[in-house]
């Protein structure tokens, strides 16, 4: 048999698969490739790969049979049982040391199990979250690679090579060990539904409160694409309002405001519920995609609960433009704090060791929340790589006490117009929770105490005989409980 040539073997031959490939053939890699349904091969080699360096391959050992050592396959199939079926055939023809990525959208906790298997048996796993669709799989996607930190070096040069790159740095570096790859783009995905989200309410206070047309929204959004707002999405937004159908009408008005999803953002929330963190605005994102999906309840609703009567604005509009602009970056900035306030939780939970200036790099191109932003946000980590919270850094310290007044006038219009602004709401809410010394859970813990037993604890400086320092108390609220407690533990 003639010596293996292949750089790297790719199963799953399907619009990422095929887009990955020949991106990396473009590199300079030779790429192995192979699909369950083995005449996707031969097509593909016919048509999309014809005149490049790409192999095909019918059969799992024939893929193997063809890679230099150590093995470098990834996986670009359905997530799920699809990715355990592959490692199962591909272990019999695998050495020790050679490396099995899944860069589909798998579920973390599959990637943290997947690792720990291959490791056990010698060889080496890496969840790799791969965005930016089929234009980045094309032309350098953002990559986001986790598991066992042995490989990295082995898939360094290809996959930095591959991703995207902004002002000559690859948008993929080491994320950490074992299922943080596809946490990480998980995360990413959750920002992405809060961005999204923000841009969506920015629009409908334009449109229904201001009464302002598509095309102008239009020009408001490519103003606000020069400056810090500057970001693929608020630039895709700008050519969506822009586009019209064949009658001239937006066609963004004739959509069916019904949004789907995919299950990332619930992945999202449900972690930070998880790790009893506070990710409110990619929650409120969440929440309000299923709000949008009954569609005839709200038809029905409409027609039987009224809001306030919607007053003409009277004050002045470029000014409430300008606040807007201000609102939208303010609520990205807690948008983004959450998220990463997501990972350093889920990171000291797990022992993972993540690099959150990298992270922010590698989401800076290549992907679909790609912006300007995440270049403060590197910065901000490069300063200080334990920085706790973004709004600790002082450029976004700054930033928000900039966008403060006019962020508060955009939710309290909204208010009176009976103009829903969930993400921008809670954002706020955030904010003024994060940045009190004292909140009212004092109340909460009283109330868990006299329906329940449940102890509290005394402020430092209020303690007397009846309320000891540093201890569980329960009090006999009123008179006719015992003094027994519930036992105490976390949820
Ligand atoms: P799909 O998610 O549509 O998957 C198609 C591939 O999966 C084909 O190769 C298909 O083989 C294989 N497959 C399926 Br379906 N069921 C299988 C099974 N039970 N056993 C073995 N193979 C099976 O492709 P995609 O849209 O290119 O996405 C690939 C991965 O990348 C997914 O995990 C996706 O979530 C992720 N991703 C997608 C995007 C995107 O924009 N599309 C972006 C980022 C990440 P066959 O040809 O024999 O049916």
């Amino acid at each position: 048999m003639s010596a293996p040539v292949g750089d790297i073997g790719l199963i799953g031959l399907a619009v990422m698969g095929q887009n990955l490939i020949l991106n990396m053939n473009d590199k300079g890699f030779t790429v192995v490739a192979y699909n369950r349904t083995t005449s996707k091969v031969d097509d593909f080699l016919a048509n999309e790969a014809k005149g490049t360096k790409v192999q095909g391959a019918h059969s799992i050992q024939e893929l193997c049979a063809k890679l230099k050592r150590p093995r470098k396959i990834i996986l670009l199939v359905k997530a799920g049982p699809a990715v355990d079926s592959f490692i199962q055939q591909l272990e019999p023809y695998l050495e020790k040391g050679d490396i099995i990525i899944d860069g589909g959208n798998s579920h973390y906790p599959d990637s943290i199990r997947r690792t720990q298997e291959l490791e056990a048996k010698g060889l080496l796993f890496v969840g790799s979250g791969v965005s930016g669709g089929e234009e980045g799989a094309r032309h350098g996607p953002s990559l986001m690679p986790g598991g066992s930190t042995a490989a990295w070096p082995a898939i360094k040069e290809i996959f930095q090579k591959t991703s995207a790159q902004v002002n000559g740095e690859p948008c993929c570096d080491w994320v950490g060990e074992t299922g943080s790859g596809h946490y990480v783009k998980m995360v990413h995905n959750g920002i992405e539904y809060g961005d999204m989200q923000l841009i969506a309410e920015a629009y409908d206070i334009l449109k229904r409160g201001l009464g302002i047309h598509e095309s102008e929204i239009a020009d408001i959004f490519t103003t606000w694409n020069k400056g810090v707002l500057d970001s693929f999405l608020i630039e895709i937004t700008a050519n969506i309002l822009k586009f019209n159908d064949d009658d001239g009408v937006p066609l963004v008005t004739k959509i069916l405001d019904k949004a789907g999803q995919k299950g990332t953002g619930k992945w999202t929330a449900i972690a930070a519920l998880d790790a009893g963190t506070a990710v409110t605005l990619i929650g409120e994102a969440v929440f309000a995609r299923c709000l949008s999906a009954i569609k005839d309840e709200r038809v029905r609703a409409s027609k039987v609960i009224n809001g306030p009567q919607r007053e003409p604005f009277r004050g002045d509009k470029q000014q409430f433009i300008d606040d807007l602009e201000q609102a939208l970056y303010a609520s990205k900035i807690i948008s983004y704090t959450q998220g990463f306030m997501l990972m350093r939780e889920t990171a000291k939970e797990l022992n993972w060791n993540l690099n959150y200036a990298g992270i922010a790099r590698m989401w800076r191109g290549g992907c679909i929340i790609k912006s300007v932003f995440l270049g403060d946000i590197t910065s901000a980590y490069e300063k200080n790589k334990d920085l706790e919270s973004l709004l600790f850094d002082n450029f976004f310290n700054k930033a928000v006490h900039k966008a403060q007044p006019g962020w508060r006038r955009v939710i309290a219009q909204a208010c009176l117009w009976g103009i829903p602004t969930p993400a921008f709401s809670t954002a706020l809410a955030f904010f003024d929770g994060y940045r009190s010394e004292v909140v009212p859970a004092n109340l909460i813990q009283a109330q868990r105490d006299y329906f329940g037993a449940h102890t509290f604890r005394v402020v430092s400086g209020k303690e007397n005989s009846r309320l000891p320092k540093d201890t569980d108390i329960h009090i006999n609220w009123t008179g006719r409980g015992g003094n027994v407690s519930a036992s105490s533990y976390s949820a």
